[in-house]
């Protein structure tokens, strides 16, 4: 590790050292990682991404969010699970063929800026993406598109996210984005997705066609879908963990579900051969028809929380 990455660790241990239910770690050699412990739940961030790797309240046996056990970190790389952050697009960009799927956010090493408790002993943390390496370079392709980025997270019973975008340019952006929550199942066959039902959505299996939705929805296959106007509560009911993951969502009005399933697992890296079958993706996002058209100085905010209760059979 650089003696560039070892001060940052030491850095931020002494500027948060105050408050006792975090601490700093790192993944591996300069990919620093905050834990956090308190009287609700545990979890932890990484800087790199700036995204969540885990969350698990003390009321769960089993973590509600899923993190590959072939999780690799390594620069210019996305981290396999956990929350990664989708910004400033969704997918591939369409307009600049080599930029880096799902956008730059979750591949950019963010500022830790702020950790508080919170009156009822949830921890906050307030989290900034400095605009550097890719940020720059996207800039200097976009030359129009000047957007600050920063996060929050609430660590409690619940866990609560804002994702929040600022149009600090002259001129106007259209940017998609979406919280790539990775969940932990008992087994995928054995969930079942609400919240859905009437919904349109795109089928990025079946070449884009437009569907509708009927009713839950149950994965039995490699399944990639963008559900379209979609801002309701969406709910993971677990048969096998007996509970219900609620996903509440504002500033989000699509809803991306997407299972790899065993073929495609087997074809990624960072993803064991059976990880398909313990996780499913229910993103809260702004893709497509949905995209944000931010005027300049104008601010947009992406929230999601996530709550889990035991499954009323
Ligand atoms: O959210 C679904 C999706 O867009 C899928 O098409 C798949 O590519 C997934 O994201 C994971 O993308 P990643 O770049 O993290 O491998």
């Amino acid at each position: 590790m650089s003696e560039i990455k070892r001060i940052m660790i030491n850095q931020l241990q002494q500027k948060f050292s105050s408050n006792d239910s975090i601490y700093f770690v790192e993944a591996r050699p300069g990919f620093p990682v905050i834990k956090i412990s308190n009287k609700w739940a545990t979890a932890s961030i990484s800087l790199y991404g700036g995204q969540l790797l885990s969350f698990q309240p003390h009321s769960q046996e089993q973590p509600v969010i899923w993190l590959s056990d072939k999780v690799i970190f390594k620069k210019d790389k996305a981290i396999r699970g956990g929350i990664p952050l989708c910004w400033p697009w969704f997918g591939s960009n369409e307009q600049f063929e080599d930029q880096p799927a799902h956008g730059y956010a979750r591949i950019s090493l963010w500022e830790l800026i702020n950790i508080s408790t919170l009156a009822n002993g949830e921890i906050k943390l307030e989290l900034h993406m400095p605009c550097q390496q890719y940020c720059q370079e996207y800039q200097n392709i976009n030359p129009s598109f000047h957007v600050d980025l920063s996060i929050s997270y609430i660590i409690g019973q619940e866990l609560a996210i804002d994702l929040r975008t600022h149009n600090t340019g002259d001129t106007p952006v259209i940017l998609s984005n979406a919280l790539h929550s990775y969940f932990n199942v008992s087994h995928i066959e054995d969930v079942s997705v609400l919240g859905l039902d009437g919904a349109t959505f795109i089928d990025k299996l079946l070449s884009a066609k437009k569907q509708i939705q009927n009713g839950s929805l149950q994965i039995k296959k490699e399944t990639d879908r963008i559900y379209l106007d979609s801002n309701n509560d969406i709910i993971l009911n677990d048969s096998g963990y007996k509970r219900q993951i609620n996903v509440s969502k504002k500033g989000a009005d699509s809803t991306v579900v997407w299972n790899p399933w065993q073929q495609k697992s087997h074809s990624m890296d960072d993803m064991s051969d059976n990880g398909w079958k313990s996780m499913i993706c229910i993103e809260s996002a702004n893709v497509d028809i949905n995209k944000l058209k931010l005027n300049p100085g104008q601010n947009h905010r992406l929230h999601t929380t996530i709550s889990v209760k035991k499954l009323v059979e």
